[in-house]
C-alpha cells in the first residue's frame, strides 16, 4: 500500500530527478541535519519527515560526490507500507555564499546534527559540518566501534554537546532510491562530553527528536557499559564473518564455539582493565543471542569487505588491541583475527 507523499512533488521515477529538482520552500532553513546517506541516516531522516519534522541531509564530501540534486526521492518501506518521500539535501556551497562560516565561530543553522557515518569518517564529517551548527548544538555520533569520542570532542566548541547513540535498528538500501526498515530496534542515548552531561543534568537532551528518528530511545547517564557490550558483540561477529565471508548465523556452528569463547574471555580482561566489568557466561549468552537473532544477516564488516570498502576493524578489534597494549594484556585470539584480516585486506 502506498501512502501519500510527505512532500508536495514526488518524481515518478528516479530518472525524473535532476539537479534542477527543488525541495519544498519550507525545507530551506531546517534546524536538524543528518550527515551522510548511509542506511541508518536515511532511516532517521525518513522517520522524521514522516512525522512532519523537516531535516536536511548533508552529503558526504564535495570532493567524493559530484554535485547532487537538492532533493532526494526515496521510497521508504516500513511495516509493509511504501512511503514515497522527497528528502532535502543541504547545499553547502549555496549556504557558504550567504554566510561566512568557519570552525572557530560557528554561526550555522543546525541545532541538531546526527552523524551516523562509519567510525573512520567521523572527523571528516565533523570538520565539514560543524561550521554549519550553532554554538550550543547537539551533535550525536552513531557508529560501530570505539575510540572516536576524544578526537570528535576536540573538534567541538566547549558549548557544543556531544552524545552517542547506539542503535539496533536494521535498515537496508534495496536500491539507489529505496530504503527498507528491515529490523525494528531501539536506541540508547548518552552524553559523552561535559556540555552534554551538564545539559542532561538540567533535563535537556535530544531525546524527543531522536525518539522520532530512531526510537524507542533509552536515555542513560553513562553510555560506556552499553558501548563496551556492543563492542564485545562486534568484536566477535564482525571480524569472523568478514574473514569467513559468511552470514552471522554461520557462527553458531560447533567449529566456532571455542574461538568465540576465547575472544570473549580476552575481551572481558581488557574491559575489566578499563573499569568495565562483564560476567563471561552472560556475555557469551548475549553474543550467541545476537548471532541467532541476526542469523540471516551479513554483518557490516562482511558487507564492507565484500564490496571492497574500508571497514571498521581499527575501531573494533584495533581499539581492543590498543587498550590491551596500554594495560600490557596479551589477547592472542583478537590479534590473530586482526592479522588474518589485515593479510586478507581487499
Ligand atoms: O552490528 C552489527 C554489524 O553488523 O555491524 C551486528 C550486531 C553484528 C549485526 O550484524
Amino acid at each position: 500500500m502506498t501512502t501519500p507523499a510527505a512532500f508536495s512533488t514526488v518524481p515518478s521515477s528516479p530518472a525524473d530527478q535532476s539537479t534542477s529538482a527543488r525541495p519544498p520552500a519550507h525545507q530551506a532553513g531546517t534546524l536538524t541535519a543528518i550527515a551522510g546517506q548511509g542506511a541508518v541516516g536515511l532511516l532517521a531522516a525518513s522517520r522524521l519527515v514522516l512525522a512532519g519534522q523537516p531535516v536536511s541531509l548533508l552529503p558526504r564530501t564535495e570532493a567524493q560526490s559530484p554535485r547532487q540534486a537538492v532533493a532526494l526521492p526515496l521510497t521508504f518501506s516500513a511495516a509493509q507500507q511504501d512511503h514515497p518521500l522527497l528528502l532535502h539535501r543541504f547545499d553547502a556551497s549555496a549556504e557558504a555564499n550567504g554566510q561566512q562560516s568557519n570552525a572557530q565561530q560557528p554561526n550555522g543553522q543546525f541545532q541538531r546534527l546526527l552523524v551516523p557515518v562509519k567510525a573512520y569518517d567521523i572527523e571528516l564529517a565533523l570538520q565539514q559540518w560543524l561550521p554549519f551548527c550553532t554554538v550550543d548544538a547537539d551533535i550525536v555520533l552513531c557508529h560501530n566501534g570505539m575510540g572516536t569520542v576524544e578526537r570528535a570532542s576536540a573538534l567541538l566548541l566547549s558549548t557544543q554537546k556531544l552524545w552517542f547513540a547506539s542503535t539496533t535498528h536494521g535498515a537496508l538500501k534495496t536500491g539507489p532510491y529505496r530504503l527498507r526498515h528491515s529490523g525494528m530496534g531501539s536506541t540508547n542515548l548518552g552524553p559523552v562530553n561535559d556540555a552534554a552531561s551538564h545539559a542532561l543534568s538540567r533535563q535537556q537532551s535530544p531525546y524527543d527528536w531522536l525518539q522520532t528518528a530512531l526510537g524507542p530511545v533509552q536515555l542513560v547517564k553513562d553510555i560506556q557499559p552499553l558501548l563496551w557490550q556492543k563492542l564485545a558483540i562486534n568484536a566477535v561477529i564482525n571480524p569472523l564473518t568478514a574473514l569467513h565471508q559468511c552470514k552471522n548465523g554461520a557462527l553458531a556452528a560447533p567449529e566456532f564455539q571455542a574461538q568465540i569463547r576465547q575472544l570473549i574471555a580476552e575481551f572481558c580482561q581488557v574491559a575489566a582493565a578499563c573499569d568495565q566489568q562483564f560476567v563471561m557466561p552472560d556475555l557469551v549468552g548475549k553474543v550467541l543471542q545476537v548471532i541467532e537473532a541476526t542469523a540471516e544477516n551479513y554483518s557490516s564488516m562482511q558487507q564492507d569487505r565484500a564490496a571492497g570498502r574500508p571497514d571498521e576493524l581499527e575501531y573494533i578489534t584495533g581499539f581492543l588491541l590498543r587498550e590491551a597494549a596500554r594495560h600490557r594484556l596479551p589477547i592472542p585470539a583478537h590479534l590473530a583475527l586482526y592479522q588474518a584480516l589485515k593479510a586478507d585486506a581487499p
